[in-house]
C-alpha cells in the first residue's frame, strides 16, 4: 500500500493527474485550499482507473502544522499548490515560496521520502531559440516573480535533498493541458498522458537523489528543452501536439516564426507589459 500527497489537487495539472496516478494498492491524498465540493469529477475517459481510497484534505500549504498532519503516513510528495501564474509579490512569496519551504520542512520532519516539485519552465523563460534545446543545468532566467518562486522552489528541493536526504525531483513542466490551447503549445505541449507516465517515473525511478527535468511531450515543432533527464527517470513520451495542428490553426492562425510569443522560450510571461503589479489593469 503507498499513499502519495498531492498538493493543490483541484488545479489544473491536479485535475490531470489525479486520473493518472490512480493504482489499486494506491492511496491519494488530495490537499488543496478549496473545499471538497471543488473537486471535480474524474473525467469519463479516465473511467475505470481508480485508486484504493481518495482521502481529501481542506488546508493550505502555507500552514505548518497543516502540512505536517497530511504528511503523515504518506511515502511521497506531489507538490502542485501554489499560484500558477503571475502575481503580485507578496503573494507570490508567502504562497509558492512560503508554501514550498513549508511542505519541504514538513516533508523532512514526518519522514517523507520523495518530493516531487511541480517546477515550471518560467524558471527558463528568458532563454530564447539559438540556445535550444536547453540543458537541465542551463542558468535560470525566470520571466516573472512566478518564475522566480519556482527557481527558489528548487533551490529548496536541493537543500532538502542534499543536507537532509530526501530523494526530489524538479518537474519543469512546459504546458500541460487537456489539449494545446494555443500556437505555442504546439511546441511546449505536455499531455495528460505523458504527464502521467512522468510523474509515475518520479514516484518509481530508484534512488533518484535530486534531480531537475523537463516536462513535455514528444512534439514535432517541440525540440526547445533537453528531455535526456526525464528519459533518464524512464520516462518515454508518447503523445505529439502536432495531431492538434490544425484545431489550433483555425482558431488561432498561423504564428509568423518572428512572432513576438516565440522570442523567448517564456512567450507571453516575457511580454514588457506583464507587470506583476498592474495584472489586469
Ligand atoms: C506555467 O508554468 C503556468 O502555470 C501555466 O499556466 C502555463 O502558462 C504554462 O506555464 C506555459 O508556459 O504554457
Amino acid at each position: 500500500m503507498s499513499r502519495i500527497l498531492i498538493t493543490g489537487a483541484v488545479g489544473g495539472v491536479g485535475t490531470i493527474l489525479r486520473p493518472q496516478l490512480a493504482a489499486p494498492g494506491r492511496t491519494l491524498r488530495l490537499l488543496d485550499i478549496a473545499p471538497l465540493a471543488d473537486l471535480p469529477a474524474i473525467p469519463a475517459a479516465a473511467a475505470g482507473r481508480t485508486a484504493d481510497g481518495e482521502e481529501y484534505v481542506q488546508a493550505s500549504v502555507t500552514d505548518a502544522a497543516a502540512m505536517e498532519k497530511a504528511c503523515e503516513g504518506v511515502d511521497a510528495i506531489i507538490h502542485l499548490g501554489g499560484i500558477s501564474v503571475e502575481a503580485p509579490w507578496e503573494r507570490i512569496h508567502e504562497v509558492n515560496i512560503g508554501g514550498t519551504c513549508t511542505v519541504f520542512e514538513a516533508a523532512r520532519r514526518t519522514g517523507v521520502p520523495r518530493v516531487v516539485f511541480a517546477s515550471s519552465n518560467h524558471v527558463v523563460g528568458f532563454h530564447t531559440p539559438d540556445e535550444y534545446p536547453l540543458p537541465e543545468t542551463v542558468t535560470p532566467l525566470p520571466d516573472t516573480y512566478y518564475g522566480v518562486s519556482k527557481v527558489a522552489g528548487e533551490a529548496l528541493g536541493a537543500l532538502y535533498a542534499h543536507r537532509y536526504g530526501l530523494d526530489v525531483i524538479c518537474v519543469r513542466i512546459m504546458s500541460c493541458f487537456p489539449e494545446p490551447a494555443n500556437p505555442r503549445m504546439l511546441a511546449t505541449w505536455l499531455s495528460p498522458d505523458d504527464a502521467g507516465r512522468l510523474f509515475e517515473a518520479c514516484l518509481t525511478a530508484e534512488n533518484p537523489g535530486y534531480r531537475v527535468v523537463y516536462g513535455v511531450s514528444d512534439n514535432t515543432r517541440g525540440g526547445w528543452v533537453s528531455q535526456e533527464g526525464a528519459r533518464a527517470l524512464g520516462f518515454e513520451p508518447r503523445d505529439n501536439a502536432e495531431a492538434y495542428a490544425s484545431q489550433v490553426r483555425e482558431r488561432a492562425g498561423e504564428v509568423a516564426d518572428d512572432d513576438p510569443v516565440l522570442a523567448h522560450l517564456g512567450g507571453q510571461f516575457c511580454f514588457p507589459n506583464l507587470d506583476a503589479d498592474r495584472l489586469g489593469a
